[in-house]
């Protein structure tokens, strides 16, 4: 492949010359997953995923109407809440979407500004800038609508030293299962209804400022059964992924139609992780009960090093114990990466997560997409909504 179709293929040249600076993002800040019973869900989070205690509001913290629990792994950072009074919106949204993600939330320079830019520019608000204080400091937050329920909360830490937020409390525990190598977040990929991908593109590029970074079209996307179409949405410094999938017809329900129905509408459908020891992780994550989708049959693991070519002589990992794990490989012009998807978290078929080892490639396993829908209709087909 030449330069050429590598950069048009990335988009590479569009993220250095058509990215916007109103919305400057340093990161990732926390994820918040609206849950039916916080308390448990942190000790599976702590448990199967080795995330460490972090900190906690509630009752004991002044607040009535709900209860979180803050998890940490390395830079990862997530939020467990659940409602405690009868009137809760946060019932609402269980009722209707079930265990999910809420919150995507950004770590901003100014969370006031990225709220008025991306409200000029067409968003619809969540929360208005705020500001928060308590001894350790000071936090201003701000909130727009991204699709169906899903928000993006743009965080600013002024001079904030506390363990999360003000309101927060340190929460010390006892209970400190081993981290499983989880780092960072690399992606969060959001379903979205027939024919409102290209609305949702927009919507990052001209409200977010972001830019298409990759491309995948129902021909590219489809197996047997099924087709999606999915486009890869990047801030400009690259470190802030959204994929956006949309189903597409095909002889049977796609796996996106299966999550809209059972979301009850967008959403979003995964959270990849990184690593940068895939087995190791993988390992623990099953030893601890986290379940993953089948392998692809063998014929796919003896069609990897001529799929790899060069990049199979830099490959560290032994193809046993890959096939073994059934992690998926897949290389492009700069690398090859490692991934591997859970089953749904929850009873709906709804989130899951990916873990992800990159070795130079800045793909998301398109040479993987086949073997990895045929493995999801494997499940689709056992819960009969294939
Ligand atoms: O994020 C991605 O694009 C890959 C592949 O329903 C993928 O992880 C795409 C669609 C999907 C599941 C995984
Ligand atoms: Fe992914």
């Amino acid at each position: 492949m030449s330069k050429e179709v590598k950069s048009v293929e990335y988009g590479l040249e569009k993220i250095f010359e058509g990215a916007q600076d109103f919305l400057p993002l340093l990161g990732t800040d926390y994820v918040e997953f609206y849950v039916g019973n916080a308390k448990q869900s942190a000790h599976y989070y702590k448990t199967a995923f080795g995330y460490q205690s972090l900190a906690y509001a509630g009752l004991e913290t002044g607040v009535k109407d709900r209860t979180s629990y803050v998890l940490k792994q390395d830079k990862i950072r997530i939020v467990l809440t659940t409602p405690l009074t009868q009137d809760s919106p946060i019932h609402d949204h269980l009722r209707k979407h079930g265990d999910g993600v809420k919150v995507a939330a950004l770590w901003v320079e100014d969370a006031t500004s990225a709220y008025e830019e991306t409200m000029k520019r067409g968003a619809r608000s969540f929360m208005e800038p705020t500001l928060e204080k308590d001894e350790h400091g000071e936090v201003v937050r701000s909130g727009i609508y991204t699709y169906g329920e899903t928000v993006h909360i743009f965080v600013e830490r002024k001079n904030y030293n506390g363990v999360f937020l003000p309101g927060y409390k340190e929460w010390k525990s006892d209970y400190n299962p081993e981290p499983t190598g989880l780092k960072y977040i690399d992606h969060m990929v959001g379903n979205v209804g027939w024919n409102e991908m290209n609305i949702w593109v927009k919507f990052y590029e001209e409200v977010m400022g972001f830019v298409n970074f990759l491309s995948f079209d129902d021909k590219q996307i489809n197996t047997e059964y099924s087709a999606l179409m999915s486009k890869v949405m990047s801030n400009g410094n690259g470190r802030i992924k959204f994929p956006i999938n949309e189903p597409a017809e095909g002889k049977k329900k796609s796996q996106i139609e299966e999550y809209l129905d059972f979301y009850g509408g967008p959403g979003i459908q995964h959270i990849a992780i990184a690593t940068d020891d895939i087995i190791k992780t993988v390992s623990q994550l099953k030893a601890r009960g986290i379940e993953f989708l089948s392998a692809p049959p063998h014929t796919y693991y003896e069609a990897i090093p001529e799929r790899l070519g060069d990049h199979m002589k830099m490959m560290k990992e032994d193809l046993n114990e890959i096939e073994k794990l059934a992690i998926m490989v897949d290389a492009d012009e700069e690398g090859y990466l490692l991934q591997i998807f859970t089953k749904p978290v929850q009873d709906r078929p709804t989130l899951f997560f990916e873990i992800i080892q990159r070795m130079g490639a800045k793909g998301f396993g398109a040479g993987n997409f086949k073997a990895l829908f045929e493995s999801i209709e494997r499940e689709q087909a056992l819960r009969g909504t294939l």
